[in-house]
């Protein structure tokens, strides 16, 4: 940890004095070496293509793998025990639908005790909701038709860490992202059902996890969509997740799930959806929360309440997930990559990858989703023309034509949406 603090503050202070450590007098030979990861003094083929004031991942990545296991999950990186988040690593993200015991746990208050789901209720009311009716889960299960959408669910400050100046928060590498399947009932039967009035313009949701300071007045979170967004094919209220029913941690036995908009949006342990006449005000709705500036802002800027504007459909993104970053490839081999790529509300149009730090990509072979709103798989094939320290990027499309950025996006306050390209390190002997 000290070491990853210590580079990135030398590269925010002193950038060429940074570079001088790392490079010596040529640029073209990294230097460095640490015992705790995969750094080496190594020739860099394509040096004159990294951009100056860029670190190489293998360093980025230097000294932070500290693992700890949580029940129920593999060995993650632990961000905060109380509330307890955590993320695996991008190399743990390689199945095609995510396991529980890989997915990321992001917690704003007091996890709720395991409870009976013959006993749990989920009342829908609201100043726009036709009448108020509750429901036990095993009346959702018995009147409406079930669904099963594989659905991805990132969290919007997924990408944090990487910000400068840095946001507050958990700072989230890459793992905070996850696409399981999920089954439910589709929230707009649901509303259909209740009667919702020409006025209702929001669905909250309201949850049963204490605020942290333990105070019952407060909410942890109570955020949600607008009706276009409630009523898509997918989105779910849901009990199981990959034919499971949905582990605690994860907001068993009942969630929402509205897959491509931030994770805030898919209230875990829901027991109360509002339908609302207004831009639903709950917990972590307004201020500075899952908000961005409506304008592009410079980094570290003071930005007012009032210029910032709720995220919705999340940007295009992508992981490397085979093989793990700091592996040794032999360069007689062309080297096997694939990963997983996703866009919001969109479909990831194309994907490219490149070894020469961006200077040319070579397009990936990409395949359908699952179902709308579901990450993409993709493979391709790189041959590396020597020996050395090289970087694999990958870099998606959406169907609108954006493209990920190569370095940091947009700097916002709370260090939302890093969209940048994942980067691996490999070593070629
Ligand atoms: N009730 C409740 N729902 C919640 C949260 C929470 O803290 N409480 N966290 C939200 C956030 S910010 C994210 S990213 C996702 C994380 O879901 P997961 O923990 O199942 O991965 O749940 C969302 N739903
Ligand atoms: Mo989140």
């Amino acid at each position: 940890m000290k070491h990853e603090r210590g580079l990135f503050e030398l590269y925010d202070d002193d950038p060429e004095r940074a570079e001088q450590i790392l490079f010596g007098s040529r640029r073209d030979f990294l230097k460095f070496t640490t015992a705790t990861a995969a750094v080496f003094g190594a020739p860099m083929i394509f040096a004159r293509n990294l951009p100056p004031g860029l670190i190489p991942i293998s360093l980025a990545e230097a000294g932070t793998l500290t693992l700890t296991t949580i029940p129920g999950k593999e060995p993650m990186i632990v961000l905060n025990d109380r509330p307890l988040n955590a993320e695996p690593l991008a190399h743990q993200l390689d199945d095609a639908v995510t396991p529980a015991t890989r997915m990321f746990v992001r917690n704003n208050g007091i996890v709720p005790s395991p409870s009976d789901a013959d006993a749990w209720r989920l009342t829908i009311t609201g100043e726009a909701a036709a009448r108020e009716v509750t429901f036990s889960i095993e009346d959702l299960k018995r009147q409406f038709d079930h669904h099963t959408y594989q659905l991805q669910l990132e969290c919007g400050g997924n990408g944090r860490a990487e910000f400068r100046p840095p946001a507050s928060g958990n700072q989230w590498r890459l793992g905070a992202i996850a696409c399981p399947r999920w089954t439910g009932v589709r929230l707009k039967d649901v509303l259909d059902k209740v009667g919702t009035e020409p006025i209702a313009r929001y669905v909250g949701y309201e949850a049963a996890d204490l605020h942290l300071s333990g105070d019952p007045t407060k909410q942890a979170i109570s955020r949600g969509v607008p009706m276009a967004k409630a009523l898509e094919d997918e989105t779910l209220i849901a009990w199981a997740m990959n034919d499971e029913p949905i582990p605690a941690l994860h907001g068993g036995p009942l969630r929402l799930v509205a897959g491509g908009w931030p994770g805030s949006v898919c209230g875990k342990w829901l027991t109360r959806l509002l339908i609302r006449d207004r831009v639903h005000d709950g917990a972590k709705m307004g201020g500075k929360s899952y908000r961005v500036p409506c304008e592009p802002v410079a980094a570290g800027s003071e930005v007012a309440d009032s210029a910032m504007c709720i995220i919705e459909s999340m940007p295009v993104k992508s992981l490397i997930t085979f093989p793990r970053s700091g592996i040794t490839h032999n360069s007689s081999q062309p080297m096997a990559l694939r990963g997983h790529a996703w866009a919001g509300d969109l479909a990831v149009q194309a994907i490219a990858v490149s070894i020469d730090f961006g200077q040319t990509w070579q397009p990936a072979q990409l395949q359908p989703p699952a179902n709308r709103l579901a990450w993409q798989r993709w493979h391709a094939l790189v041959t590396f023309p020597g020996s050395g320290y090289f970087e694999v990027w990958a870099r998606a499309t959406d169907s609108a034509g954006r493209s990920q950025p190569m370095v940091l996006p947009g700097w916002n306050p709370r260090g939302y949406l890093n969209n940048a390209c994942h980067r691996l390190a490999v070593q070629v002997l």
